[in-house]
């Protein structure tokens, strides 16, 4: 049983202060990690309030890249120190968790297509070790260097890797519908339309709509919850809604 679960940026950092880890969410994350102790776990996560400033300062984006090295090593190194913060922690309560950094590895192809060689992380994976991968800057043939979120990040994980479970735990307790109440089950896109707004094609680092898509599309169950439901999803159980293609 392989799981891939991503930890959003707002709930491991303090979205409002620019680089701050949230030690008390982060802390129960962990705490929630350690004591289900699953097998063949990938951990993901996204930036918050690291990285992100950054790569505005720099105009980069999943689509318009920079040249400027040392751009794009500040961008790195800010999201590499809240990987570090996050394996350090997973460490100390037990878990064995290991850094894999999508820079020294991941490649955007000229039609932007990501790839990410996923050799280390499934050794790693063999070996009973807890990979910890993090959205990141990463070569992007013809453009320098582009952004890859945590999301993109979970969609190769779990396609490379053949999970048979995904969690995105972020703040909201899972896809909600027109009175903000969680819906338990998506199975198709037309199904949630109305509720998410059809188009997303603004929405360039993936809103609600276009994450539901890619995930109706991924051939694992895959869970959107809030963070108090990280125990649940550990268990085994259904959290959040599970949208399932
Ligand atoms: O928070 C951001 O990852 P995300 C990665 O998952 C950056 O969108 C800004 C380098």
């Amino acid at each position: 049983m392989t799981t891939v679960l991503k930890l959003g940026g707002s709930v491991v950092t303090d979205k409002a202060t620019p680089e701050t880890v949230d030690e008390e969410t982060l802390g129960a994350a962990v705490e929630a990690v350690a004591d289900a102790d699953p097998a063949r776990l990938v951990v993901v996560h996204g930036g918050g309030s690291f990285g992100h400033h950054n790569a505005e300062k720099h105009a980069v984006s999943s689509t318009d890249g920079t040249d400027d090295a040392e751009a794009v090593f500040e961008i790195h190194d800010a999201m590499r120190r809240l990987n570090d913060a996050i394996v350090a922690r997973l460490l100390a309560a037990g878990v064995p968790a290991l850094p894999v950094h999508p820079l020294s590895v991941a490649v955007r192809d000229a039609e932007a297509d990501f790839s990410l060689p996923l050799d280390s992380t499934a050794t790693m994976l063999d070996e009973g070790f807890v990979p910890v991968l993090h959205g990141d800057v990463v070569a992007h043939a013809g453009s320098g260097a582009t952004i890859v979120s945590g999301d993109e990040l979970v969609t190769s994980l779990a396609r490379g890797l053949d999970a048979d479970r995904v969690g995105l735990c972020s703040t909201v307790p899972g896809v909600l519908d027109e009175n903000d109440e969680v819906i338990p089950e998506i199975t198709s896109f037309e199904d949630v339309a109305s509720v998410l707004g059809g188009s997303d094609t603004t929405d360039v680092t993936g809103g609600m709509a276009a994450k539901v898509r890619e995930l109706l599309e991924l051939g694992a169950p895959a869970h959107v919850f809030g963070p108090g439901a990280l125990a649940d999803f550990l268990a085994g159980d259904d959290a959040g809604t599970v949208i399932r293609g």
